[in-house]
């Protein structure tokens, strides 16, 4: 631990007129900085009501006055805490006045990178409590406590332990090689290589809920003219918000709508409907829907349910699309209204998986929101979620592939060294989510997307 020699300050509250505005002063100078302008600091943690003066006595506002001691406070230095009357105004001029003693304004993020490096919250939980400031749904902010409070840490720490035991048996079976170490036995290790990685499944999966809450969904829906993919857009988003008429190509420009669905925010893009067509205008509109298409992680391709839908498959109207890209296509068959069709999950005359709606009536949504929130991975299970980034969703794949190594060389070739290699890359890897391996130069991209003050 190194503490920074410089004291910081920064308005905590966001900007704009309130009934209280609190500034925060954290550093080795903190105590003397806020006496200079407030007078002595009460005792620790206790409030007290002070005047605010400028160098010239000028009292600038009053209100109290806070001070928490290093190493017990939020960023483990001495920091003080001013709580002003919300007038942005005043505050700048506190502010001003705690500069001229001292201190220096605060970069985005400098208190929550101070509390990392001085030991207070390892870096998944200083990423969640942005995550939580930044929440756009109940479920995500649930998510991001979670983080905040250590569980998604906790989980990476056990995996690491687990892995950290194993390398410590496979390296005592090198050392004592004379010997019979069972525990390090082919079998033995292969076992235990399986506990974990199935462990660490368990935490991708409550990760992944947890970045789509987060980041939600790009959905598109498509198909050929008039089927009703415009109405169905409507319906999901509860408003008129495109033009639906019974003439073919009345969709040409992109249309966005964003959502939120128990939580998930999805952003549904209406699209024109996909055909050769003579108007240039109706052909840009469908290179746009391509376009779009291509950049979606779900397709809703919609079907007249009274139609065979032979000329609407996947392969047809989605042909430009790389087979190798992880796009998610949901045949939805629409106007079940007209067709006199049950609405419903159903399957097709090949054995896909169909679901039957009505975007005139509503029939099938349920099963349509159901299977929107389960192409995003988020299940009913009651799991818990943990608010995550993609950075650490690559990291725990990048050590599950290390894992996967491992187990491979478990199962042929038996080689203790090798397999010891790839735990330490494992490790390493769920390491750098937690901040304990990590970079200057990822702290500084990290900490900078955070709100100033925090
Ligand atoms: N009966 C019935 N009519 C529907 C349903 N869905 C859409 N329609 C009608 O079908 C026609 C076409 O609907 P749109 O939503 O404009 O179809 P679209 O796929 O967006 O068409 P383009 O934008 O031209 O590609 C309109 O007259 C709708 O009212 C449905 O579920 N049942
Ligand atoms: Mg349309």
């Amino acid at each position: 631990m190194t503490l920074a020699a410089d004291t910081i300050v920064a308005i905590a509250t966001a900007a704009g007129r309130a009934g209280v505005g609190m500034i925060r002063i954290s550093g080795p100078q903190a105590r003397r900085v806020a006496e200079t302008i407030a007078g002595p600091v009460p005792q620790p943690r206790m409030a007290s009501l002070r005047r605010f003066r400028r160098s010239d006595a000028t009292v600038l506002d009053e209100g109290l006055l806070l001070y928490f001691p290093g190493p017990h406070s939020f960023t483990g230095e001495d920091v003080v805490e001013l709580q002003a009357h919300g007038s942005p105004i005043a505050l700048a001029e506190i502010v001003e006045a705690l500069c001229l003693a001292g201190a220096r304004m605060a970069q985005p993020g400098e208190f929550s990178e101070r509390a990392f490096l001085n030991g207070r919250m390892d870096l998944a939980q200083a990423e969640a409590v942005a995550d939580l400031i930044d929440a756009s749904s109940r479920a995500a902010a649930r998510a991001a406590t979670r983080s905040v409070q250590g569980e998604f840490s906790q989980c990476i720490e056990g995996a690491v332990e687990s892995l950290i035991q194993l390398r410590v048996l496979l390296e005592a079976a090198l050392d004592f090689a004379d010997e019979e170490v069972p525990a390090a036995s082919p079998a033995a290790v292969r076992a235990r290589l399986e506990v974990i990685a199935t462990e660490l499944r368990a935490v991708q999966h409550a990760a992944a809920q947890g970045r789509r809450l987060r980041e939600g969904m790009r959905v598109a829906i498509a198909g050929r003219p008039n089927v009703g993919k415009s109405t169905l857009l409507n319906r999901l988003a509860g408003t008129e918000a495109a033009i639906v008429s019974p003439q073919a190509g009345t969709t040409r420009d992109v249309l966005r709508e964003h959502i939120v669905i128990d939580g998930l925010p999805l952003t549904i893009v209406d699209t024109a409907g996909l055909r050769e067509s003579e108007d240039a205008i109706e052909r840009e509109g469908v290179r746009r829907a391509q376009t779009e298409i291509a950049q979606a992680e779900l397709v809703l391709l919609v079907i007249d349910d009274r139609s065979n839908g032979d000329d609407a498959t996947p392969e047809q109207l989605l042909p430009w699309i790389d087979k190798n890209r992880n796009l998610q296509t949901l045949i939805v068959r629409n106007k079940c209204d007209l067709s006199g069709v049950v609405a419903g999950p159903d399957v097709d005359q090949q054995g896909g998986a169909v679901l039957r709606v009505s975007a005139a009536t509503g029939a099938g949504f349920d099963a349509l929101v159901a299977a929107l929130k389960h192409a995003a991975g988020l299940d009913d299970s009651g799991a818990q979620i943990y608010s995550a980034r993609a950075r650490h969703l690559e990291a725990l794949q990048d050590a599950q592939l290390h894992l996967q190594a491992a187990l491979k060389r478990s199962s042929e070739h038996f080689d203790a060294v090798l397999i010891a290699e790839e735990l330490r890359l494992a490790q390493q890897a769920l390491e750098a989510i937690t901040g304990k391996f990590s970079s200057e130069d990822l702290l500084g991209r990290i900490f900078a997307t955070f709100c100033l003050g925090k």
